[in-house]
């Protein structure tokens, strides 16, 4: 039977050694939660990094260990050493593509030792992938630490249906041409047959690079290379919408004495202050999310208007992330520094403006924290899509909640009932806050209603169910060969 195998940097499990126990957990973030459901529900594997390096397995007990456990999961894990994440990883993936590609060009690090290991990984990516296809199977690869492997697994295997989807913005060429290895990166992407970004800004930036950097033929969403034809197309990421519904509809009717800790926590202080309001703001802790403008945001919004000092609280859930790379341990410092500054400041005995948790939280958690909130605050600087949105507006089953979305996150493009800003204008913020804070129960209800019935639609299964129908048609009838 054939076989869609999913590859991405991380595995949806993510292990560990715990005194010398394996320890299985899932893993945060948008990709692994988006296809977890597709995963755990098809005939596939999914190809990754395990989480433990090749260092970190150093017996054959523990390697047999971790083999067990990820083929219970469906897993197979790429072998990587320190060095390559070092040097892939947390180097050119994060220090060179992430920030370039999200219009952070101050940060970027091109540097040549990074790129080298980013070749050598994506060799090993393919390796393992050549190990484990048979005639007639897909593979679907995910994301920028992965540029250039469907050329890799094109060179190998021509005949080969390759889909690769990037989940953070393609950046306009004038930034993307600044890169030393655009042509390699480009023309890695280009062994694949289709090529899907979250929105229609993103491939019209692909196929400008295509057009100007490699002067290739274009018509329509079709780039002609070599003697292919690649097809790029938008394919906006969904989540998993009845999960986070259901799930919310389940902690609404939870009797007092099992809701968890953190809910009665919410509920006792909302019982405390009348017109209480809670403004939720979730994410990675990553430059991009636009945690510091956010923060700052809120100060400027509670000075504007002092009437709600002692009454709104924004709670800031910021989950750990790539806490290696130096700009993130600057970006980690900032934020205690301003939640500091700004609670000394304005704190009462029994007000603290700002709910600031540093950490990973339980699904459950979450879902207690967006329902219990009255405003989600989302304002990346520039995010790909940005899930969380989405998953707010799936959890407000009641009709009331408002959601506040940098229109520079790839969800803006779909999510026009929300209530757009630039994450850089306070003071629109601040009156979008207000506005948000203040809008009558009917406005939230109908706004709601049209963006869940939207996304409710749209979800994730849908996304990869119409990516993998438009990879399908471009299948050839030619039997595959395998030159390894
Ligand atoms: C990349 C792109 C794109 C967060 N904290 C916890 C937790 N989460 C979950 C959320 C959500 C996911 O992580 C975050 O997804 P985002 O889309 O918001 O952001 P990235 O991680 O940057 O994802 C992004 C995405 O890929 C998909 O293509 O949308 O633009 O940057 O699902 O719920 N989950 C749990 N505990 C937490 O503390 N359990």
């Amino acid at each position: 039977m054939n076989k869609t195998i999913i590859v991405s940097n991380r595995l949806p499990v993510d292990l560990k050694f715990d005194d010398q126990k394996l320890v299985v957990k899932s893993s945060v973030g948008g990709l692994a939660t988006g296809m977890k459901s597709i995963h755990s529900e098809g005939n596939g594997i999914w190809i990754g990094w395990s989480g433990l390096t090749d260092e970190q397995i150093e017996s054959e007990r523990k390697k047999n260990e971790v083999e067990i456990a990820l083929a219970k999961e469906k897993c197979i894990s790429v072998p990587l050493t320190g060095y390559d994440i070092e040097n892939y990883y947390y180097g050119f993936s994060n220090t060179a593509l992430w920030p370039l590609f999200h219009y952070f060009q101050a940060y970027t690090e091109f540097e040549l030792t990074h790129w080298e290991s980013y070749k050598k990984v994506n060799q090993k990516f393919a390796d393992v992938i050549l190990e484990n296809i048979n005639e007639g199977d897909t593979v679907w690869i995910h994301d920028y630490q992965l540029l250039l492997l469907p050329e890799l697994l094109r060179h190998k295997v021509p005949n080969l249906t390759i889909g690769f989807f990037l989940h953070i913005p393609f950046p306009s060429f004038e930034l993307f041409r600044t890169c030393p290895w655009r042509d390699e990166l480009l023309y890695g992407m280009l062994g694949a047959d289709l090529i899907g970004f979250h929105t229609y800004d993103y491939v019209r930036y692909f196929i400008s690079s295509a057009s100007r950097i490699a002067g290739l033929e274009i018509r329509f969403n079709e780039i002609f290379y070599k003697d292919r034809i690649v097809k790029v197309d938008s394919f906006p990421m969904g989540i998993d919408y009845d999960k986070y519904y259901n799930s919310a509809l389940e902690h609404e009717s939870r009797p007092d004495d099992t809701k968890s800790e953190l809910m009665h926590n919410i509920e006792l202080h909302n019982m405390s202050f009348s017109e209480s309001k809670l403004i939720l703001s979730i994410d990675r802790m990553d430059y991009t999310k636009g945690i510091p403008n956010r923060i700052k945001s809120f100060e400027y919004f509670l000075n504007k208007y002092p009437q709600y000092k002692g009454k709104v609280r924004l709670v800031m859930l910021s989950v750990p992330s790539r806490e290696n790379v130096p700009k993130y341990q600057r970006l980690k410092r900032e934020t205690d520094e301003l939640v500091g500054r700004i609670n000394g400041q304005l704190a009462t005995v029994n007000w603290t403006p700002i709910w600031y948790f540093y950490r990973s939280m339980p699904f459950d958690d979450l879902i207690d924290l967006y329902v219990a909130s009255d405003v989600a605050l989302v304002t990346p600087t520039r995010d790909g899509m940005n899930l969380v949105a989405k998953e707010y507006v799936a959890t407000k089953t009641q009709g009331k909640g408002v959601l506040v979305l940098s229109e520079m996150a790839g969800a803006a493009k779909e999510m026009y009932e929300a209530l757009l800003v630039n994450p850089n204008n306070f003071d629109q913020i601040a009156d979008t806050l207000k506005y948000a804070l203040e809008m009558p129960e009917a406005e939230q209800k109908s706004r709601l209603e049209t963006l869940q019935k939207r996304i409710s639609r749209y979800n994730v299964e849908k996304w990869a169910e119409s990516f993998l129908n438009a990879l399908e048609i471009t299948k050839t009838s030619k039997p595959i060969t395998i030159t390894k």
